[in-house]
């Protein structure tokens, strides 16, 4: 017996990732279609990618002549929050580069785009990822979120890709890091460098999707994973009989991941925060709302229940959201200056009354409300500029709203019901776990492709694998001109071209079937146990995408 390795990862590791007929062909050739552009913004984000916008969708067609040349030499960096499959995204990224010709090399940046910058790197042999092949996390290469955005970033970019002579660099990210990637393939074709640059859509968030990207990858298994343990907590919920779970999920800003855990388990209460800021709620509101089920459920002798709470709420309540905008613009300032200069003050009171002295008045009196705990999360932005909501524990603060609130019912004499809360987040726990088998077949095919549009000498590229919701050898694969799926927001108070976020759609299937069951959810218990996520079995066990995506691309 090993105790190097569990049984189940030696399984894994041997696993083959299913390819798409699509690629498993050997005479392929990546075919140029229409020109993309993006959908809104169209001279902003002309003026400024001159060199890349408009750029035509890529096709991988069958009918090439299967031969390349010479070698090809590649990079590849990830980027950004981890997601299962991202290891197989280089596992297939190196097997296409091989299958291309046998002396074609592969290159890992370390710790993300900081590693880029820094030219800290690992030549990658088929030796070194063959332990990683359908595992979960991205320790292969590390990741980090640093941004390629200054100029003297740029600059030591190329210079680093010029180095390694590299054909093509793949950029493995979400949102922020494929922005990056446009940003780093304009510069280096105005440069006249050879290399060309690749995105491929990662986050287990899910909000990097369009009309052509179908989802991004991680996101299924995040979601299987916080499901089964939601699942779990609803049967314990059903036991106990006595406590309300308030489950928080890892989501920045979308609540994809909350909405498709609803989707599979079907608790009592499921916030979703585009819903909550189309309505214009108050957290007051949204407090109601929790305590009107909490009520009812008590009458009919009911003590316990699940709420699903997403992680970026916060920013989606307009009060809440205002006085994040204003705190980002005061904390980012000057190259975060203003977060330096606040972090520096003598202590906790002194923070607060020099950031309320900046704020609105209405915005220092949401401010001034929030526990201190809160308040200091609220203090400190990401890199990108970004709170750092990760740390609000916004279950945390919707039970001692609610408590607050179900404590004034009783002193005006109206309901008492029974409350004994618990708090749950579930993030990091789903970020790094195998990748499901979709996720790992999914990401293989990114990787795949991405050699191809580097071999066909694309730049400002992001992949794209579709037809996800049928059998594997439907599959379709190709690239999106990145600047298509841009737009113009403001960040760290500058307007700045970005990939655009996909926030849940509110007049979309996966939302309209939520909205359509919720009520008969929130009363009786519906609850549905999806268990723990299988790897080998019958395909409708083992392979199904996520309901979100039989809800959108049925
Ligand atoms: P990416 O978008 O980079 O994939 O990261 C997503 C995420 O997992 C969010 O869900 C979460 O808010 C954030 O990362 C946490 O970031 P960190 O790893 O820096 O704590």
């Amino acid at each position: 017996m090993s105790l190097e390795a569990s049984a189940l990862q030696k399984a894994r590791v041997a696993y083959q990732p299913k390819l798409p007929k699509a690629l498993r062909q050997h005479n392929i050739r990546v075919k140029l279609g229409a020109p993309a552009y993006p959908a809104t913004q169209r001279q902003a984000l002309k003026k400024a990618f001159p060199k890349t916008y408009g750029q035509r969708v890529a096709a991988i067609v069958a009918g090439g002549d299967g031969m390349h040349r010479r070698p090809l030499r590649a990079g590849v960096v990830l980027s950004g929050g981890p997601a299962p499959g991202g290891h197989n995204v280089i596992a297939g990224l190196f097997d296409a580069l091989k299958a291309t010709h046998t002396d074609s090399k592969l290159f890992g940046f370390l710790k993300g785009p900081g590693g880029l910058i820094h030219g800290k790197l690992k030549e990658l042999t088929s030796e070194a990822i063959a332990p990683f092949r359908n595992t979960g996390g991205f320790n292969l290469l590390m990741s980090g979120r640093d941004k390629i955005e200054k100029p003297e970033h740029l600059a030591a970019c190329e210079k680093h890709l010029a180095d390694l002579d590299l054909d093509g660099l793949v950029v493995i990210g979400g949102d922020d890091s494929n922005t990056n990637a446009a940003v780093l393939a304009e510069y280096l074709r105005a440069r006249g460098a050879r290399t060309c640059v690749i995105g491929v859509p990662k986050t287990i968030d899910g909000d990097m999707k369009n009309r052509e990207i179908e989802t991004s990858f991680g996101f299924d298994t995040a979601a299987k994973t916080y499901s089964e343990l939601i699942g779990n907590v609803c049967r314990d919920a059903q036991s106990s009989v006595k406590y309300w779970h308030f489950i928080r999920l890892m989501g920045r800003a979308a609540s994809h991941i909350t909405l498709e855990c609803a989707l599979q388990t079907h608790p009592n209460v499921a916030l979703i925060s585009e819903e909550i800021q189309a309505r214009r709620m108050t957290l007051s509101q949204v407090v109601d709302g929790l305590v009107d089920v909490i009520v009812k459920r008590a009458k009919a002798g009911t003590h316990y229940g699940i709420v699903l709470v997403p992680e970026g709420l916060p920013e989606f309540v307009p009060e809440i959201k205002t006085l994040l905008g204003e705190l980002s613009v005061i904390l980012g300032k000057d190259d975060f200056a203003g977060m330096k200069y606040v972090a520096g003050l003598r202590d906790h009171n002194e923070r607060v009354q020099y950031l309320n002295n900046l704020l609105t008045d209405h915005s220092a009196r949401v401010y001034g409300q929030l526990p201190p705990d809160i308040q200091a999360v609220l203090q400190t932005l990401d890199k990108h500029g970004y709170p750092l909501l990760s740390q609000v524990e916004t279950e945390r603060l919707l039970i001692d709203l609610v408590t607050d609130k179900i404590r004034l019912l009783r002193e005006r004499g109206h309901e008492d019901p029974k409350f004994s809360p618990l708090s749950h987040f579930l993030g990091y726990e789903g970020r790094c776990g195998a990748p499901s088998n979709f996720d790992a077949d999914y990401g293989y095919a990114l990787g795949y492709t991405a050699a191809h549009l580097i071999c066909a000498g694309l730049s400002s590229y992001t992949v794209y694998v579709g037809n996800l919701t049928q059998s594997r050898d439907k599959w379709v694969a190709g690239g999106t001109p990145i600047t298509a799926i841009m737009n113009i927001e403001m960040r760290k108070g500058k307007p700045t071209p970005v990939v655009r976020k996909a926030l849940v759609d509110l007049n979309g299937g996966p939302f309209k079937t939520f909205a359509r069951e919720r009520d008969a959810w929130a009363l009786n218990d519906a609850y549905v146990f999806p268990g723990p996520m299988q790897f080998f079995g019958p395909p409708e066990i083992c392979d199904a995408p996520t309901v979100t995506m039989m809800l959108e691309r049925p």
